[in-house]
Order: C-alpha cells, then sequence, then structure tokens
C-alpha cells in the first residue's frame, strides 16, 4: 500500500510512528513542509492554497491512501483533500472523535484550528451531553520544531495553556495538534493522573487499519525504515537531524 502522510514538520511523525508499529506491508511517503511551518498562525485562506499545492505535490506518487497528519489543514481544507486526490483520506479530528467518552473535553490546538472550532462542532454533534473548551497554543509548534528543546519554556508554555483549561474542571484533552504528543511527557506532568490525554494518531491509525485490513493469520512485525521516503520543501540537513532524534532512523533527505 502506498501512503502519503504530510504536516507542516515534523507533527506527522506521531502518526507515522503509530503507523509503523502496526504493519509492514506499506511504504510511506512523507512530506514536511518546512518552507511554510508553521501553518498554525496562518490565515485560513493561506492553509487552503498550501492544501492545493500538497494535492500538486503527491499527484504523480501513485498514493492508495493519505493520513493526514496536520490538525490545521485538516480543520481549515479537508475537502480540498479529498476532492483534489480522489482517494481514501484518514483525518485525525474525526478519528478521534469517536473515541472522547467523558462530558467535559479541552482541546489544545494552533490558533488556525481553534478559529475553526471543527472540534467542538463535531465532537458536540455527535455526543449530547459534552462541552468542549478550546485553548490555542500559538507558541507550541515553533518550540517543539527547534532542533534543541528548550524545556523551562515548554514547561512554562504548558502551564499558560493548560491552566485555563483546568478551571474548567475538564476530564479529557485532546493533543490538537500532531506536533504536541512529541511533548506528551510535559504535558501529562501537568495534570492530575485522573484526567486523560488524548493522542488522536492511535485513532486515525486504527481507523486505516480497520478499513484497510492486514490479512489474517499474517504476524507481522514493524514497517522497515527502509519503506519510508522522506521528502521536505526546504533545509534537508536540519530536517535529517529531526528524523534521527525523534524516529531513530538515518536517512537521507530529498
Ligand atoms: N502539526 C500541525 C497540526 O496538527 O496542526 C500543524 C502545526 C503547525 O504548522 N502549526
Amino acid at each position: 500500500l502506498k501512503i502519503g502522510i504530510f504536516d507542516s514538520g515534523i507533527g506527522g511523525f506521531t502518526i507515522l510512528s503509530a503507523l509503523m508499529k502496526t504493519r509492514e506491508d506499506i511504504e510511506v511517503f512523507y512530506l514536511a513542509d518546512t518552507k511554510r511551518v508553521p501553518y498554525g498562525n496562518k490565515n485560513i485562506e493561506q492553509i487552503r492554497f498550501i492544501a492545493k499545492d500538497i494535492c500538486n505535490w503527491f499527484k504523480d506518487k501513485n498514493l492508495d491512501v493519505l493520513l493526514i497528519a496536520c490538525n490545521t489543514t485538516n480543520a481549515c481544507a479537508l475537502d480540498i483533500l479529498e476532492n483534489n486526490l480522489q482517494i481514501p483520506c484518514f483525518d485525525l479530528i474525526n478519528s478521534v472523535s469517536e473515541i472522547v467518552t467523558k462530558k467535559y473535553i479541552g482541546v489544545l490546538a494552533t490558533p488556525a484550528t481553534i478559529k475553526t472550532s471543527y472540534y467542538k462542532k463535531i465532537i458536540e454533534s455527535k455526543r449530547e451531553n459534552v462541552q468542549v473548551f478550546q485553548q490555542a497554543c500559538p507558541e507550541f509548534v515553533p518550540e517543539i520544531e527547534k532542533t534543541n528543546l528548550d524545556l523551562n519554556k515548554l514547561n512554562y508554555l504548558s502551564d499558560l495553556y493548560i491552566n485555563p483549561l483546568l478551571k474548567e474542571n475538564i476530564e479529557e484533552i485532546i493533543l490538537g495538534c500532531s506536533h504536541y504528543p512529541l511533548i506528551y511527557n510535559v504535558l501529562k506532568s501537568k495534570v492530575h493522573s485522573n484526567i486523560r490525554i488524548i493522542d488522536p494518531s492511535a485513532a486515525l491509525v486504527n481507523n486505516f487499519n480497520n478499513s484497510f485490513l492486514i490479512p489474517k493469520n499474517y504476524s507481522y512485525e514493524s514497517t522497515s525504515s527502509d519503506n519510508i521516503k522522506f521528502f521536505v520543501t526546504q533545509n534537508s540537513e536540519d530536517f535529517s537531524k529531526k528524523v534521527k532524534y525523534w524516529l531513530e532512523i538515518n536517512k537521507e533527505i530529498k
């Protein structure tokens, strides 16, 4: 199966890792739009333009499936991705909205995602008696994209963004930007253990695996890094360092 994954940068690594652990019958084209990262502070028209561009980039790759590893594009331009590529697209927001269980739910995401209220609309339309509280986190992605993480800054920002949600007595927090699970431990340390922090990538990969079934009686190990190709729109040396740091994969980047 040929699978496309894209994000503005390293956020899609959280989806890629979850995918690689579950099957090995795949070939992945991972596109990081490093030239235009971060997406989250752009306006909706800019993000919709970028989505068209991403579709054009993938056109000659003969993909079977697209995994939308970027919530910001998911929230602002899902229709563009689905209509342009004409292949099955699996997205984070619809996938995770099926697995939330509590009444008071918090969402951390980029300003662009929060502005659409897509998470809030989808979750509140699927279940009764549920209330979604949203918090935009404009500074997270630029910090997480740094080659040397500044833990003090990440701790400070985590308090800043999570405290308003804690005041609402939320019971679950959705990490509504694919970069955030990369700092899961920092975020987890800010909340009581009975608050569930949800990384949507598992729900997305599950949905994909349920639609593209792994043949029965076949025991899969995990995907070899030979089957993953990384592409960037600028500065590949920096990106290969990040691939090595986060995924422990040594690769030349095209
Ligand atoms: N990782 C992306 C997301 O899930 O929204 C976008 C990050 C960004 O570019 N701000």
